[in-house]
């Protein structure tokens, strides 16, 4: 952030303070990376849920089902719990109360009760498996091995790691431990309605690399809520409007940056640097063809060419065969000059002088935009 705050271009419509949420919010979303969805490509596909007792592993098994029915998905929600039969009539009374399918058969082993609980499966159509494991107090060697003999054995899709968010910085150990025996394949963190502390989700993020999936956000069956990285930072910083905030931000930045070249084109300080930048800028935007409609037309210009790949790269080529003298002064490219870039480039002479007709044609163009109006809309495309 420190390295950020040093570089970036200070933003006038922003105090300071603001500038600053704004540079926190993008680390955190680039930390944080992209909503990842569930992997439930498998025929029938099994989701592990994992965890320490009482952080949310049976509730969110229920929310889970739930939601993947509300997707059009049957779920079968599979109670794993062989020590404590309280657990078992939690889990069936949350499906009973919610319509929910549930594994109502004898647990037996592990093995036996999730061959039992597949070939059940099978033969009603399930799509996924929810298995709702036992959690303890704390980690131990027994609940572990039971965990690697049904990832052995079983091969679950997903391995989540079910979170209380309210613990803070206490569970990424714990995380760490389930992550050692079986492979975890992503976080979902509960209770985010009853603290305004998201810590734990950045840190399981930053220290294991694996994606959070869901947050739970209260008691009720709903309350699952689909991972966007942006709306929890926005309520982690306790910001609602963070994110148009860096919105406005970036925003003034490239106003900026068009102002900049504004100013190169009227005081004829636009160089083939610039020219180089803008046709990356047009690529991006869908190349040239796809903006000229909207630009007054210059007779016998066809900047369409641009749109060739091979064509930009060639002129990239040429442009970095060039030595900052000629880019910034192209007008002292004479014949020797054009030689020796189109043999460091591997082009012809005729491409060089391609290039430069286009890139004046191209100037020419910009500058005689008198009308602001056009010149702002190719600037703002860009
Ligand atoms: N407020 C709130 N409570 C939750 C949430 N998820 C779970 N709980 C509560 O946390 C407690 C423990 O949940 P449970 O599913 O039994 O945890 P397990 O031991 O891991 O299976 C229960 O009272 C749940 O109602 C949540 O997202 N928000
Ligand atoms: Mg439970």
């Amino acid at each position: 952030m420190e390295e950020e705050a040093r570089t970036e271009k200070v933003i006038e419509s922003l105090t300071p303070a603001e500038q600053i949420i704004t540079i926190l919010y993008r680390e955190l979303v680039s930390i944080l990376g992209e909503a990842s969805p569930l992997n439930i490509s498998g025929k029938p596909s099994l989701i592990m849920l994992v965890g320490l007792q009482g952080n949310g592993k049976t509730t969110t098994a229920a929310k889970l089902a739930y939601f993947l029915k509300n997707k059009g998905k049957k779920a079968l929600l599979i109670p794993f719990d062989f020590k404590r039969p309280a657990a078992r009539e939690q889990l069936l009374s949350l499906a009973k109360a919610n319509a929910l399918y549930a594994f109502e058969e004898p647990l037996t082993s592990p093995e036996d009760t999730l061959k039992r609980a597949l070939s059940h499966m099978e033969q009603n159509g399930f799509d996924i498996g929810i298995i709702d494991t036992a959690g303890r107090k704390e980690i131990d060697p027994e609940m572990m091995e039971e965990l690697k003999t049904v990832n052995e054995k079983f091969r679950p899709g997903e391995i989540l790691f079910v979170s209380d968010s309210t613990i803070g910085q206490g569970a990424l150990k714990v995380a760490k431990g389930f992550d050692e025996a079986v492979p975890l394949t992503g976080g979902i963190f509960t209770k985010f309605d009853s603290s305004a502390k998201g810590g734990s989700i950045i840190s399981f993020r930053y220290v294991t690399g694996k994606p959070i999936k869901f947050i739970g956000t209260g008691e009720k069956i709903e309350d699952l809520e689909e991972f966007h990285p942006d709306r929890i930072i926005s309520r982690i910083v306790g910001r609602g409007d963070i994110a148009s905030l860096a919105e406005k931000a970036a925003n003034a930045i490239s106003e900026e940056e068009s102002k900049e070249l504004l100013q190169k084109i009227q005081t004829d300080s636009f160089d083939l640097n610039d020219f180089k930048r803008e046709l990356e800028g047009i690529k991006k935007m869908g190349g040239f063809s796809a903006i000229l409609s909207s630009l007054p037309m210059i007779p016998g210009m066809n900047l369409s060419a641009f749109d060739d790949e091979e064509m930009l790269k060639k002129t990239e080529a040429i442009i970095n065969g060039m030595t900052k003298e000629e880019r910034a002064n192209p007008d002292i490219i004479d014949g020797s000059r054009k030689r020796r870039i189109a043999k460091g480039s591997g082009v012809t002479k005729h491409d060089v002088n391609v290039l430069l007709k286009n890139f004046k044609t191209f100037r020419k163009m910009m500058k005689g935009m008198k009308n602001f109006k056009n010149i702002d809309k190719l600037l703002k495309m860009r």
